[in-house]
């Protein structure tokens, strides 16, 4: 196709280009986290990666543009070293494709040694589905990965086939609920499945992340029943590490 087209070219040059998207601490209402976005640079346009992760995953071109992410993820915190931004951990998004490969672990190991950052403020999104689809490759991955310090959350929470065995066997730090699910808090059904999300998490001691938040009465909702941190387009749309900054300075 012509997008995996692009991509082999793409992988060649290096033309992806990194967002950031801040995640926001609902009681200081300061920014903790970030998550890395990548989009794939056309002529004059990018390409959001709901376009090109999945022909990415079938193509194995995945593995090389999770690479190149997950070294511009260390360079980035390697820049804010030092910096009034050196506390922001980075969220990345991960391939039930990459975790697959024997390697994934090492390189990612070497990767943060060679920029000098600390595994622990690297956080890996990981989607319920893909623990589904690779049971024994992923969480045999995330053992050692935690191990090794890295932080591990789990994407879209709610809307994989959800088995709560794993919550407990695997060594998962942060649950991301998903975004259908805040638009729905407006709604008294929509309303007790958070409610029973954010209980779960707290009763197993997991941070607890709402993904999507709009609007200040979503925030209000969440806020009040301790939810602990949120990201959406009510605090910031994904941006360039530059206008990242910048918007988060201003935020004070
Ligand atoms: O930015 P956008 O809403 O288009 O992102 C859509 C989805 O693309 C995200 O929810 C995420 O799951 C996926 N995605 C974004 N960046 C990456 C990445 O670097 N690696 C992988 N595997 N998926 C990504
Ligand atoms: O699947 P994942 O959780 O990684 O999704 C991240 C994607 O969600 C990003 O591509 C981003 O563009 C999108 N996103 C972030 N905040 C919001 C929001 O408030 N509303 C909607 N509709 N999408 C959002
Ligand atoms: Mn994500
Ligand atoms: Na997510």
């Amino acid at each position: 196709t012509a997008i995996e087209a692009m991509l082999r070219q793409a992988v060649k040059t290096g033309a992806f280009e990194l967002h950031y998207q801040p995640r926001i601490c609902l009681s200081s209402r300061r920014a903790v986290a970030v998550e890395a976005l990548v989009r794939l640079k056309n002529v004059n346009a990018l390409i959001a990666p709901s376009r090109f992760i999945r022909i990415a995953e079938e193509t194995g071109l995945i593995v090389p543009i999770g690479r190149w992410v997950i070294e511009q993820v260390c360079r980035q915190l390697q820049e804010w070293a030092g910096t009034d931004l050196q506390n922001l951990r980075i969220s990345l998004n991960v391939s039930p494709v990459q975790t697959r490969r024997d390697d994934f672990y090492s390189s990612l190991v070497a990767m943060a040694a060679k920029y000098g950052v600390d595994p622990a403020q690297i956080e890996l999104e990981i989607t319920e589905s893909s623990l589904v689809e690779s049971e024994l490759s992923v969480t045999t991955c995330m053992k050692h990965l935690k191990e090794a310090g890295f932080t591990i959350s789990l994407d879209d929470f709610g809307t994989g086939y959800s088995s709560f065995s794993y919550l407990n066997r695997l060594p998962i730090d942060t649950l991301k609920i998903d975004r259908s699910f805040i638009h729905e808090v407006g709604s008294s059904q929509g309303a007790l499945v958070v409610e029973a999300i954010l209980a779960l998490s707290r009763a197993l001691g997991k941070r607890v992340v709402a993904e999507g938040v709009e609007t200040l009465e979503q925030l209000e909702w969440l806020q009040a029943r301790g939810c602990n941190e949120g990201q959406g387009f009510f605090f910031a749309f994904p941006a360039i590490a530059e206008e990242l900054a910048a918007g988060l300075r201003m935020r004070g």
